[in-house]
């Protein structure tokens, strides 16, 4: 199906399994919302269900028409699911609806290829991209064969073996390139930790403003804005007022991420791997209630990928823009997750004002010494 052909409305969907969430589920929808608007779609309409997934249409046979009915009545040709989509899933609400139906995951894959800059992000996402349309592939030729030679099975297996097997084939050079930038930038890293730097990481959800702490640390002037993904690439530049520490600013997490899009950008977990700390930015203009969420998740993933907590800081950034009594809140709530009785495992800061930058840098240098 071709994308280009479809218009750009979009209907936003979320099946809802926790029926007693009233909060978080709104604001994931809105996170999608805000996705889908970055990545060039017009979103008309939302669609919630709250019910058990169904195998087939990840939502109940009843949801589905009443979807139908409003992507037809409102002219809507995309439409875009919260929740991860099983192939089977994805090509029943094709077939059912006759449109464009993306997840999450393609959703982002989306708007890293509209960002990317770099042949090694490029080949990532073309990576991603190929993994997920496997299944599908496969499905699809082997249905079209039977459908164009009924009576050639013998023939049109071999046309599909050999469409499946380029397909492999330009998967697997792919592979083999990621795989050669990686080794190159593994070694680049060991080597920089050798001539005795420390890299101090820079992670957390997107927007929460690592790029401009970034900047703000190395002189660099690297783009910042509102945007989702503004950063894709990593880049590793020396303090300003330290120079054996390597600063990395790098791409942004978003809630639920999904574990693909952890794995399938391999290079991206390098950064996190190698680290002598971690700096973990969290958004404190935000209700307290998100904050919790956004901190705890990303406090799982980072434990997924093997960063050890003790080299972890959180930076509760943008707090010139939390009222007083969010941020006393938020700052017990951040204490409360990261259970340490350490207080100086939280850093209040302010990125864009300058504020407590001093602070942050004292106390990166203080861990760095040991
Ligand atoms: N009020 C306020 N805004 C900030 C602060 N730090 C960053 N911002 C703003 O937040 C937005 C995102 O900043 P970035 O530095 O691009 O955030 P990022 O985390 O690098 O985002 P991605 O690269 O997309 O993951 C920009 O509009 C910044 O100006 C801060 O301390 N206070
Ligand atoms: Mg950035």
């Amino acid at each position: 199906m071709d994308r280009r052909t479809f218009n750009n409305r979009a209907c936003v969907a979320m099946l809802k399994t926790d029926f007693h969430d009233h909060f978080l589920f709104r604001v994931k929808l809105d996170e999608l919302i805000t996705l889908a608007t970055n990545a060039g779609y017009d979103v008309v309409e939302e669609v919630v269900q709250t019910r058990y997934p169904t195998s087939d249409l990840l939502f109940g046979k009843g949801k589905i028409e009443e979807i139908r009915g409003l992507l037809k009545s409102k002219d809507i040709d995309n439409l875009i699911v919260y929740n991860q989509l099983s192939s089977k899933q994805f090509l029943n609400l094709s077939r059912e609806l006759e449109k464009t139906v993306l997840d999450r995951y393609d959703l982002t894959l989306e708007i890293f290829e509209a960002n990317a800059s770099d042949i090694l992000s490029l080949l990532q996402i073309r990576l991603a991209r190929m993994k997920k349309e496997t299944p599908l592939v496969k499905l699809r030729v082997s249905e079209k064969y039977k459908e164009e030679h009924p009576f050639l099975m013998g023939g049109g297996e071999y046309a599909m073996h050999s469409t499946l097997k380029s397909f492999s084939r330009r998967e697997a050079s792919i592979k083999k390139n990621i795989e050669r930038m990686l080794q190159e930038k593994k070694m680049q890293v060991i080597k920089r930790k050798e001539e005795g730097a420390k890299i101090v990481n820079i992670g957390g959800y997107y927007n929460s403003g690592k790029t401009t702490l970034f900047n703000r640390l190395t002189g660099a002037d690297k783009p910042v804005s509102e945007r989702p993904f503004t950063t894709l690439t990593a880049k590793y530049k020396k303090g300003l007022k330290n120079g054996n520490i390597l600063f990395v600013d790098t791409i942004g997490f978003v809630m639920d991420l999904d574990p693909r899009l952890l794995t399938s950008f391999e290079i991206n977990l390098i950064d996190f791997q190698y680290a002598d700390l971690q700096l973990f930015l969290v958004s404190a203009n935000e209700p307290p209630e998100i904050v919790a969420f956004k901190l705890s998740e990303g406090l799982k993933i980072l434990e997924a990928i093997s960063v050890q907590k003790q080299k972890t800081i959180v930076v509760l950034n943008k707090i010139d823009e939390a009222e007083k009594n969010n941020l006393d809140q938020i700052l017990d709530i951040v204490r409360t997750i990261l259970d340490s009785g350490n207080k100086n495992r939280v850093i209040p800061i302010s990125a864009k004002k300058g504020k407590n930058i001093e602070k942050l840098s004292e106390y990166i240098s203080a861990n760095l010494t040991h």
